[in-house]
């Protein structure tokens, strides 16, 4: 087979460039190796920047997110027993955030990749790359027991911190940064209308815990628990108990219970490959970086970077020029730093670390004090959490 693109990954960022690169007459193949539920309903992300919203609309896939989406003006920061609100779009100038989950949004690219009739492969196996420093990278995979391959203008590695693209650049050409974080995050979906309109972050003695939601009968919570936590330790009720301990106010705000209908552990690391290409293979998304979930920059760092991937590939296939692909790396990396930045920013703020003392655990309560009383302050937590300015030349 031949094609333009290949893409490997059929996540948010592989899924999001097949439909920009279709959109563009530009011909691309995807393959995944999971199967299309496996990805659909894997539990992830929650909340999508207004610029990856705009992107979703701008793409002909936003019907849905604007229809079910949860538009968010503001966020609630909770210590010592009080929520503290942001108006995050009184901060911005009115922008806000969307809580829509990660497999809506994959639900509704995969749809889209369908109507395009463009290729997506599930269930793959084997995938490798071949010649990636050449004009004629492959993908080869097996597919049902039977070998294959993908001859490519260009290969888009959308395949996750866990795929083979990035180990398939070789160990002199990349270099990665990285810091593991002393806890994880025990997640639940429960069937429990949201007790709150907003986000709650808390803070905690007894350690970070998160409220968020999915729809009006579906609530997301997170707490921190130790790094090698395992997840069969954890009775529904014990994870109920531990989940009002922490949220509960002194004013009696407290997530509504309700049947726990998935839950596990998601790791907490930070992680940064550079460059983010190897010849004709460029890495987009998780591919390429990890932030930790607690600012919410995971999904929308991929989807920045499949635009301007996007916008590198337009405008070689109508100009024959690779200026926007010679300079993508740094493009990206620039926004990638400061999301990374953001979210070690909001991780070290609101959970506490092993090991720390009294004295820590008053400087954070300070910390959060000056935090919702600085407008100067919250000004500098909005405008990063909604969305940095798309400071990236596109096309
Ligand atoms: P993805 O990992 O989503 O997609 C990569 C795709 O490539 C997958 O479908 C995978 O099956 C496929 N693949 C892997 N190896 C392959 C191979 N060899 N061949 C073919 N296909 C292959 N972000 C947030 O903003 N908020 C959150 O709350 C949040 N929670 C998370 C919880 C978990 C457990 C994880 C792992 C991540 C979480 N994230 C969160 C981050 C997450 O949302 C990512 O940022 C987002 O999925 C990035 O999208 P992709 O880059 O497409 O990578
Ligand atoms: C979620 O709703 O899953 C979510 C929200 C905010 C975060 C992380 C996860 O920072």
């Amino acid at each position: 087979m031949h094609t333009q693109v290949g893409i490997v990954g059929a996540g948010p960022a592989g899924l999001l460039l097949g439909q920009m690169l279709h959109l563009q007459g530009i011909d691309s193949i995807i393959v995944e190796n999971r199967s299309r539920e496996y990805v659909i309903e894997r539990v992830r992300a929650g909340v999508l920047e207004q610029g990856t919203v705009d992107l979703m609309i701008e793409l002909g896939v936003g019907e849905r997110l604007r229809r079910e989406g949860l538009p968010h003006r503001g966020l609630y920061l909770s210590f010592a027993g009080a929520r503290h609100y942001l108006n995050l779009a009184e901060l911005t100038g009115g922008k806000t955030i969307t809580v829509y989950g990660q497999n809506e949004v994959v639900k509704d690219l995969i749809a889209a990749r369908v109507a395009s009739g463009r290729a997506l492969y599930f269930n793959v196996e084997q995938v490798a790359i071949q010649d990636a420093d050449s004009h004629r990278p492959e993908i080869t995979f097996q597919k049902d027991g039977r070998e294959d391959q993908i001859e490519c203008d260009f290969i888009a590695g959308c395949d996750g911190f866990h795929g083979i693209c990035r180990p398939s650049i070789p160990p002199g050409s990349i270099k990665s940064y990285e810091r593991d974080y002393p806890f994880a995050w025990l997640g639940i979906l429960a069937e429990a209308a949201p007790s709150s309109e907003e986000l709650v972050y808390t803070f905690h003695h007894r350690g970070f815990a998160l409220f968020s939601m999915r729809s009006p009968k579906i609530t997301r919570l997170y707490f921190q628990v130790p790094p090698d936590e395992e997840i069969d330790k954890w009775s529904d009720e014990a994870i109920w108990d531990e989940m009002l301990t922490r949220m509960t106010t002194d004013d009696g705000w407290k997530p509504n219970r309700g049947p726990i209908i998935q839950k596990s552990i998601t790791p907490m690391r930070s992680f940064v490959a550079e460059p983010m290409r190897y010849g004709r293979l460029f890495l987009a998304g998780d591919a390429a970086h990890i932030v930790p979930p607690t600012g919410a920059k995971g999904l929308n760092l991929a989807a920045t970077d499949v635009m301007v991937l996007a916008s590198g590939l337009a405008e070689y296939y109508t100009r024959g020029t690779m200026r926007l692909l010679d300079d993508y790396s740094a493009t990206c990396l620039r926004r990638v730093w400061k999301a990374q930045r953001f979210s070690w920013w909001m991780t070290q703020t609101l959970h506490r670390f092993p090991g720390e003392s009294e004295f820590d655990y008053r400087r954070q309560l300070a910390d959060l004090d000056y935090l919702t009383s600085s407008l100067a302050a919250m000004t500098s937590l909005a405008e990063n959490y909604v969305g940095l300015p798309l400071d990236v030349p596109l096309t």
